[in-house]
């Protein structure tokens, strides 16, 4: 959870392994747009800040965070992808949408992740005001778009060294 404690954008940049043959999808929702073109403003040039290319990141918008699943379902069917990254804000209102929405796309993305093989990243903004939202979309608490990236890559390099590792252990 970000807080005055901690920065959705800080990271030791060292540890990020190079992102220059790794292909993402980035699913981002329309409702609230002024926030979640800011996560994927933040998003995107961080994969471009660690070597990803533009022609290997592959855009599309959907119309509101509860279609991220079918969206990130959608883009992994027609593209190979290394890893999907599902950008999106719920804001609480007068009644409980928000848990509905927030719980589907918590599960349906746990669930594709472990279905595809692939890491699908919960880069949901789940926020009881439009002033959290602001905050932690390049606001004073740095900007979720940037740790989901970056939670895109080390999840890749995880799996390519956990493949690497196995390779040797069948020698
Ligand atoms: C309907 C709705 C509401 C009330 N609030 C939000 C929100 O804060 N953030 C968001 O991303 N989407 C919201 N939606 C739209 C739903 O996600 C969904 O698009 C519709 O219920 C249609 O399935």
């Amino acid at each position: 959870m970000a807080s005055a404690l901690s920065n959705l954008s800080e990271y030791n940049e060292e540890n990020i392994p190079s992102a220059e043959k790794m292909s993402f999808g980035i699913v981002v929702a329309e409702w609230n747009r002024h926030i979640t073109h800011a996560l994927l403003d933040g998003c995107f040039r961080t994969l471009l800040r660690h070597g990803a290319t533009e022609e290997n990141i592959h855009i599309v918008q959907v119309p509101g965070s509860f279609e991220l699943t079918a969206g990130a379902a959608a883009l992994g069917a027609e593209l190979r992808l290394d890893a999907v990254i599902c950008l999106g804000c719920v804001i609480k209102g007068e009644t409980s949408h928000d848990e509905y929405i927030n719980h589907a796309v918590a599960a349906g993305l746990t669930q594709l992740g472990i279905q595809s093989g692939k890491p699908h990243i919960f880069g949901l903004l789940t926020v009881l005001n439009e002033h959290q939202a602001i905050d932690r979309a390049g606001g004073r608490y740095g900007n979720k778009g940037v740790e989901a990236a970056v939670t895109a890559i080390r999840m890749i390099a995880m799996k390519n060294a956990l493949r690497h590792d196995v390779r040797k252990i069948g020698f």
